[in-house]
């Protein structure tokens, strides 16, 4: 190369250096923190987040932690537009459906596959950030970086008179993975982001029945609904009072702001709170909240009936196979997202609100 050419080819060289440093700055860091990391595979890392030993403690004893003002400024107003969109939209089926079982006015799931400020707060936001070092996944085990994947996420509308789910942890359908976990660290993390404002007094938001990760009565609790099958989710009130009541005990709630979020432990007892007077709350606006659900890499797959239809056929999943197996459908969040991944356009499961279904619960209703 004769010396003009090779100062410019550095110049050009130099240039594209810091244009890559200034459009991804954690490129490098992640390449060189992680061994299995190859540049190519990075897409982009969610936002740090400093957790104090504190907050670790915390979610450790209680089973959640509140992080207030998770979701901010534009991300938030936008995220807030979607999910009155998704509202707005809902199919003939979905509709019916309320109006026969009013449990949430709005109700939605996978909504990140369809909707940028969705997927935007469940890649981009501190959540997987928080929720990874919150599991202990920030330290290695046998020299190996554990990461963390999206396994689902839900749009949840609550107004008043809506039935909403009792005190539950969520069943397979919500979270098909084998149950193995239950008092763990890295149990998983069902991120709960109040888009609306919530005030304890007023009723509305999510109860949380602190510490019920760990306490005894709770496996019991878990087994009285799980005998009744998929439909007893949210009705561990009529199913066994007794046990219902000791999960009252445990019951707290929260002021929060729209943006605010609990984290909570895959295994933690939650609740709708209704409001406390239905009448006067009937001219409010619906709580529109998000739930994210994240879990280890390592975390394994359970086949509920078949329920991951599109998952299975494209990823040959079975039961005991490991999440990341899964790929795109259950994708990498943390420590970052994988282009590969990225680049994959899901084929979305099918609406469960399909007006046939729903055609044919009314029937078998009958
Ligand atoms: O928002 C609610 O009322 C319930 C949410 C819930 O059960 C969940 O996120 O798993
Ligand atoms: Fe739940």
């Amino acid at each position: 190369m004769g010396n003009r050419t090779e100062s410019s080819f550095f110049v050009l060289l130099s240039l594209a250096l810091s244009l890559v440093v200034l459009y991804s700055p954690n490129a490098f860091l992640v390449a060189a923190n992680s061994e299995q990391t190859c540049s190519s595979d990075y897409s982009s890392a969610p936002a740090e987040f400093n957790l104090t030993a504190s907050q670790i403690e915390e979610y450790e004893r209680d089973g959640f932690i509140i992080v207030k003002g998770l979701i901010q400024g534009e991300d938030l107003t936008k995220a807030i537009q979607a999910v009155n969109k998704i509202q707005k939209r809902q199919s003939i089926g979905q509709r019916i459906f309320y109006k026969l079982m009013p449990t949430y006015k709005n109700l939605s799931f996978q909504t990140w596959r369809s909707h940028k400020a969705l997927e935007h707060i469940a890649f981009d936001s501190a959540a997987p950030t928080i929720s990874a070092k919150l599991m202990g996944l920030d330290s290695s085990v046998d020299g190996e970086t554990r990461s963390l994947r999206l396994l689902k996420d839900a749009v949840l509308g609550y107004t008043a008179g809506d039935k909403g789910c009792g005190w539950h942890v969520d069943d397979k359908m919500f979270w098909p993975c084998e149950d193995r976990k239950f008092g763990d660290r890295d149990a998983g993390i069902n991120v709960w982001i109040t888009l609306s404002p919530i005030s304890a007094k007023e009723g509305g938001g999510l109860a949380v029945a602190k510490g019920s990760h760990k306490v005894s009565f709770a496996e019991k609790a878990r087994e009285v609904i799980a005998e009744k099958g998929g439909l007893t989710t949210c009705h561990l009130k009529s199913l066994d009072p007794q046990l219902n009541a000791n999960m009252e005990e445990l019951k707290e709630l929260h002021d929060l702001e729209a943006g605010d979020a609990i984290f909570h432990n895959r295994y933690l007892f939650h609740r709708v709170q209704s409001f406390f007077d239905e009448e006067n709350s009937r001219n409010k606006k619906t709580k529109q909240r998000i739930s994210l659900r994240y879990v280890s890499a390592g975390d394994t797959f359970y086949d509920d009936m078949g329920r991951e239809g599109k998952a299975i056929e494209a990823r040959g999943l079975k039961t005991g196979d490991v999440i990341s197996k899964g790929e795109a459908w259950f994708p990498q969040t943390w420590p970052y997202r994988l282009t590969a991944e990225k680049n994959v356009r899901v084929k979305a499961e099918k609406n469960p609100f399909d007006l046939l279904k729903v055609l044919k619960l009314i029937k078998n209703f009958k």
